[in-house]
Parts: structure tokens; sequence; C-alpha cells
């Protein structure tokens, strides 16, 4: 059986940031269940959902709200699943707040918080497949692959540069 892991956003208007997260996960062959939930408009779900994520059989569980971000601090209250926090740029701050709401969470109650934005979205991907990669010996195949293709993209860049730079 593949691993999968649940993807919870807090609107449906943060899925363009997302997809790129679901993108990576499928490069990576994760399952992903996506929903939108949301900790200030329906906690009630965002709790079911943490609570019942493990023995759902979820590896992990990626969180992404904008503003003041507590959804991914809202999942992992109510888990031990490992939670990964997305801080979506969506507000006049630009995900300065979601970054220090989903970051800034008390000692007791770990989130691993990626970067704001698309990037954070990619990154919250591969982390996922690197704490399933833990404990499975075809995802760290997969993630090494990942590597070497962006060791050899930079080093064409690198080539190309040095071809124009030279010419000069
Ligand atoms: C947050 O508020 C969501 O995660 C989203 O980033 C933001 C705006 O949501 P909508 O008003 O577009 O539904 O909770």
């Amino acid at each position: 059986m593949s691993a999968k892991v649940l993807v919870v956003m807090g609107s449906d208007s943060d899925w363009s940031v997302m997809e790129s997260c679901v993108d990576q996960l499928q490069k990576f062959e994760i399952e992903a269940e996506v929903r939108v939930c949301s900790a200030h408009r329906t906690p009630e779900v965002a709790h079911q959902l943490s609570t019942t994520a493990a023995d759902e059989g979820y590896s992990a569980i990626i969180a992404a709200a904008g503003h003041a971000a507590h959804l991914a601090g809202v999942m992992a209250a109510s888990t031990t699943l490992p939670v990964i926090g997305i801080p979506i740029d969506s507000s006049a701050l630009d995900g300065l707040d979601a970054l220090l709401a989903t970051v800034q969470m008390p000692p007791g109650v770990p989130v691993a918080t990626v970067a704001i934005g698309k990037p954070g979205a990619t990154n919250a991907a591969i982390l996922a497949a690197q704490i399933i990669g833990a404990a499975d010996a075809g995802m760290r195949a997969r993630l090494e692959d990942h590597k070497a293709t962006m060791a050899s993209k930079v080093a064409q860049k690198d080539d190309a540069l040095r071809g124009k730079v030279s010419g000069r």
C-alpha cells in the first residue's frame, strides 16, 4: 500500500498555492487526501480530521492557512502524527502573520513550519516524503533521484552561464 498524507487548507482560495504541494506529493507516489477546513470557520471538522488521521492510515498532516493561521497548530493539538505547516501569503501582510502564527507553537506541540507560499508548499511535500522515507527504502530512492535531478539542473545552468559570460 502506498503512503498517504492528509492535506488540509483553510480555504479553497489557498489551492493556487497548494496545487504545487499535491503535484510534488504525486511525484513521490504519495497519495494525498485534500480537504478544506478552517480552525476558525469549521473548528469541529478540523478537530475530527486530526483526531482520526492516524487511524485512517495517514503518515503525516500538511496544513496550510493564511492570516491568523491557527490550522496547523489546531491539527497538531489532537494528533501524534507529524504536522507540517505552510503559511499562506493571502493577507495584507503577505503571509508574515501566517508565518508567525504557524511557527510560534508553545513547547509540547510542534509544527514543522516551512517557508511562506509556493516554496513552502513544495518543501512541505518533500519533507513529508522524507518523514515517510525514514522507514521506506523506495521513498528514499525517489528522494535521491529528486536531489540528483536538482543537482543536474544546477550544473546545466552553471555551464550555460559560464558559456555566456566567457563569450562576452
Ligand atoms: C485563511 O484565510 C485561509 O487559509 C485563506 O488563506 C484566507 C482567506 O480565506 P477566504 O476568505 O479566501 O476563504 O483562513
